[in-house]
């Protein structure tokens, strides 16, 4: 079982800045930790960050077929991005949106998802807990297919 985590941009800034929304932690300790999560589970992850919407939407094109699932953090994205909404659409690949923070307690602006109208699952306000959450959550549903 493979699964692609895609986070959106900024988060490669993880732990430089906004430690009281964001926590200390960076963006390569969040990957650390996936994969040690993943490697206890024996399946493999895959991981793609990126601060551009396009490139975004072409690594979930070329996960089409390559990957069981996907775990995305779409950041800023998230609350303007049909282009990454249509991607998943396209790519018809279960799918769990995950948010460090509890956006829906934040600014209006981050109340809005399009990500959520095609993912089966959102956590949020969990901090690093929620992508091992949704990764949890993943491996379930692909095993029962
Ligand atoms: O809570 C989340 O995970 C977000 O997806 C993070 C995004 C934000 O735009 C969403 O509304 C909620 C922002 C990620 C930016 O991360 C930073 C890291 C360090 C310093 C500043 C921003």
């Amino acid at each position: 079982m493979k699964i692609l985590v895609i986070n959106g941009p900024n988060l490669n800034m993880l732990g430089i800045r906004e430690p009281d929304i964001y926590g200390k932690s960076t963006y390569k300790d969040l990957i650390e930790m996936i994969q040690s999560h993943a490697d206890s589970k024996g399946i493999e992850v895959e991981f793609y960050q990126s601060n551009h919407e396009g490139d975004i939407v072409d690594r979930i094109q070329a996960a089409y077929e390559n990957v069981d699932g996907i775990v995305i953090n779409p950041a800023a994205y998230t609350h303007t991005s049909v282009a990454i909404l249509d991607a998943l659409k396209a790519v018809q690949l279960p799918t769990v949106e995950v948010h460090i923070s509890a956006v829906e307690e934040r600014e209006p602006f981050r109340q809005v998802s399009y990500v959520s109208y095609i993912a089966e699952k959102t956590i949020t306000g969990k901090g690093f807990d929620g992508y091992i959450e949704a990764i949890d959550f993943l491996c379930e549903k692909i095993q029962k297919k």
